[in-house]
């Protein structure tokens, strides 16, 4: 591929499909006509992909999630193709300049946070490793709300990535199913035949996901619902407009929003619509699949691994049954066996908020045939494990739990981090646990390296290829290569001018973005994720209060500038959330304004915290904030990527921070707080927090400004529910924290403050985060869970 030959493509587009002259076409315009000449590129591959697995007969793997958060997708392709420097050639000779190109595309943000991310990150590894697959999933007209501030406070506006047009897709309305809700069940020849009320058709959009280099192309295949009921014409006709529209506008509610909760389960209706809607289009167009070459629906697990991300697709398991029995005809029990053997789990939270419960009566309302066959599924496991406790089941308290659902309907049910799987066993599931050893495993998260790493961070990557050669970005564990050489002043000095030419841009963007100067001189310091008690951005922001009382007391003591960057959304019902990002932007007013301390502290905190706006972030940063109270993170993804570019941690032995630790050794990773044990007897204590608060000056003396209103001058009242909680309801230990943290952020001062040291540990970091590629994570699920190999 030549910069003419992409140019010729372009111009093509530009006429055929944009149907745009040359002179008068927008930025836009552009973008599309050169998205459509690079997913032509993508277009080959992916037929060979499509036509070797279907010659070989391989084994697929169908990845079942209700979240993918996938970003920006034209640069990333770029990469992967190898087409970058031509494209910037090609676009140079037409005049333009690529990186507005890419900067013009919308945020595909059909997900919340990390699981919807991780789930991103495992398309592209799967095409890279050329490990065969389906992505399925909802097409979401409206994506995760956008954020804006007013007066500090989160407002919440609608999304709308599909206001233009997607240029990755290709609509399939030929793969389309029917869906059903509600309605009955009648015996027809002695069958269970379920009469559905409703319908809703799903209709197929594929995107084409490619892999590192161009060798492997997988699909995601997203359904968007359309109404089956035709247009009424008669009531049409008859003047009746509204009505005659109103089954497609019902249907159309199904794939219309992403729920934009990701830690309280709410029960809602709506949402078990929407899993049933993509998991049901899913299995039908699995089996459909199956059954154009096979006949034997009893060999399906050696050809299809079907993964339920979490427990949001958790109705596959009753939904294969039906199929399986109620439409092709096979035995109750047999159809349980087969589909267990597709069916693997994977659980991302241990927050009992986040599991999913629906009620026996909504869930029978929408799904009668389903609640039949989750009570026989039910009774199927508690025959066959007679020493099963009375309290366990799937349908306990009038309820269906979709976590034991999930458990009972997989051959194959794993955590996310070592710790995390360790927890999945003693307090998720111990019982089930013990009747099924060896179920649950673990495979820990990991995160693609061409995104995070090679085009998010172009200096860094630039060095590592210098440094190691070619080919890294694919076989991660090479990074190891750069340990001798962080002994080498010259190799350190490299790598600071890397971070700091990211540091550097990202002060440019903020600059622009909300007028604030920033010293790229100083640490940056960046905690970017959901916002959520457990995470604990609150203890954050305290010690920031904490840090600047300390600098006003004492100005001229050497202090290390800092600069403190906060993103992240909050769910809109989630109102403890939205009061610490409200007290992070009234603390960011006041600091921000005082002459005193500006020059050495400052907080920023753009608004609307996105996958791209990760992808400036994480580069530029120094000190990352992973300080959530032990034994809540599952994982964490965003602390391997920052670990990959450079950034030191600071957080507490949860989730992943476990094994980052244990990669990238003590004396490089800044540890602290209490374990998962110590919260659990900590807490057992009433008074742990007035003890930590009254045990700590720097605490008290915060707490104390809060509450006299010092940075809500108008309104000084206004953080006294806050302030009350960290006294009284402190379930998370911020207080119990506190005084550790303090000290550790600290010591972070004393290393920055030495350049040998602090370089050392920081390129010490990405030397030893080859562990975190998510290659390594999606071999381990082919290996333990999926049972299949690469075709490349
Ligand atoms: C049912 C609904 C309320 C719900 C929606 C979304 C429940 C949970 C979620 C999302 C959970 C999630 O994103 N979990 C995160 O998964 C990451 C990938 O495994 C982990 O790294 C991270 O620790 C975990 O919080």
């Amino acid at each position: 591929m030549t910069p003419n030959l992409l140019q010729a493509d372009v111009l093509r587009h530009l006429t055929f499909t944009q149907g745009k002259d040359a002179p008068h076409a927008s930025l836009q315009d552009w973008r599309l006509a050169l998205s459509h000449a690079i997913r032509d590129r993508i277009v080959v591959p992916w037929f060979a992909a499509t036509r070797r697995t279907w010659a070989d007969d391989r084994k697929r793997v169908c990845y079942l999630s209700m979240e993918y958060l996938i970003g920006r997708v034209l640069e990333d392709a770029m990469i992967n193709l190898g087409l970058y420097d031509v494209a910037v050639e090609a676009m140079a000779g037409l005049g333009l300049d690529l990186r507005a190109l890419i900067d013009d595309e919308p945020d595909a943000a059909l997900g919340n946070g990390g699981l919807g991310r991780l789930a991103a990150c495992f398309m592209e590894s799967m095409a890279t490793l050329g490990c065969p697959a389906y992505g399925y999933g909802i097409r979401y007209e409206n994506g995760l709300f956008r954020q804006h501030f007013e007066h500090g406070r989160q407002v919440e506006t609608a999304e709308d990535w599909l206001a233009h047009v997607d240029p990755w897709e290709f609509t399939r309305p030929e793969s389309a199913y029917t869906v059903g809700f509600k309605g009955q069940v009648e015996i027809r020849d002695g069958r269970e035949v379920w009469f559905p009320e409703e319908t809703v058709t799903a209709e197929a959009h594929d995107t084409p996901v490619v892999g590192w280099q161009g060798k492997w192309a997988n699909t995601l295949r997203l359904w968007a619902a359309k109404g089956t009921a035709d247009f009424d014409l008669a009531r049409f006709n008859r003047g009746d407009y509204a009505a005659a529209a109103e089954p497609e506008t019902l249907a159309r509610t199904l794939s219309r929003v992403l729920y934009p909760d990701d830690t309280t389960h709410q029960g809602k209706e709506l949402r078990l619509k929407q899993e049933f809607f993509l998991t049901s289009a899913a299995l039908q167009d699995i089996l459909r699949r199956y059954l154009a070459n096979h006949g034997d629906l009893g060999a399906l697990p050696a050809h299809v691994a079907i993964q339920m991300n979490d427990t949001h697709p958790a109705i596959a398991g009753p939904e294969l049954i039906r199929l399986l029995s109620d439409v092709h005809g096979l035995p109750f029990d047999r159809a349980l066996e087969i589909a267990r053997g597709c069916l693997g789990f994977t659980n991302h939270t241990l927050l009992p908020e986040a599991l999913e419960k629906w009620t026996m009566s909504t869930f029978g309302t929408i799904l009668p045939r389903h609640l039949q066959i989750v009570e026989r599924i039910d009774s199927w496991h508690r025959r066959n494990w007679p020493g099963r406790p009375h309290y366990l089941g799937i349908l306990k308290h009038g309820e269906v739990r979709m976590g034991e659902l999930a458990f009972i309907m997989s051959h194959k049910v794993n955590g996310v981090s070592a710790l995390h799987s360790q927890l999945v066993k003693t307090t998720l599931f111990p019982e089930l646990d013990a009747m099924h050893p060896g179920r649950i495993v673990n495979q820990t998260n990991g995160v693609t390296p061409r995104r995070w790493l090679r085009m998010a961070n172009r200096p860094l990557a630039g060095l590592i290829t210098r440094t190691l050669g070619e080919g890294w970005e694919a076989d991660l564990d090479r990074l190891r290569g750069l340990e001798p050489h962080v002994e080498d002043a010259g190799f350190r000095a490299d790598f600071a001018a890397a971070k700091h030419e990211n540091k550097v841009a990202l002060a440019n963007w903020i600059g622009r973005e909300t007028g604030l100067a920033l010293d790229p001189h100083a640490i940056f310091d960046v905690q970017i994720k959901r916002i959520h008690e457990y995470k604990r951005q609150l203890l954050n922001i305290l010690q920031t209060v904490a840090h600047w009382h300390a600098i006003r007391a004492n100005p001229e003591a050497g202090w290390v500038p800092r600069v403190k960057i906060f993103g992240g959304k909050a769910a809109p019902g989630y109102a403890v959330a939205k009061e610490i990002i409200r007290l992070i932007n009234d603390v960011a007013e006041v600091l921000n304004a005082d002459p005193v301390t500006n020059g050495l502290l400052r907080v920023i905190y753009p608004p609307n915290y996105n996958v791209t706006m990760a992808e400036r972030l994480i580069p530029a940063a120094d000190l990352s904030e992973q300080i959530s109270t032990a034994g809540k993170e599952a994982s964490g993804t965003g602390n391997m990527k920052f670990m990959m570019n450079g950034a030191v941690t600071i957080g507490t032995l949860d989730g992943a921070n476990v094994e980052i630790l244990h990669e990238v050794g003590a004396g490089n990773f800044f540890l602290f707080g209490l374990t998962a044990d110590e919260v659990a007897r900590r807490r057992e204590d009433p008074e742990h927090a007035r003890k930590a608060i009254q045990a700590s000056q720097p605490l008290l003396d915060v707490l104390q400004m809060i509450a006299e209103g010092r940075f809500s001058p108008a309104e000084p009242e206004r953080y006294h529910g806050l302030v009350h909680r960290v006294w009284h309801h402190d379930y998370f230990l911020v207080a119990s924290d506190f005084a550790a943290y303090h000290a550790m952020q600290a010591e972070v001062d004393r290393a920055y403050a030495d350049p040998a040291r602090w370089w050392k540990m920081a390129a010490l970091n990405t030397a030893r985060s080859g562990f975190f590629s998510s290659d390594r994570t999606i071999r381990g699920y082919m290996d333990e869970i999926w049972q299949t190999t690469s075709a490349l």
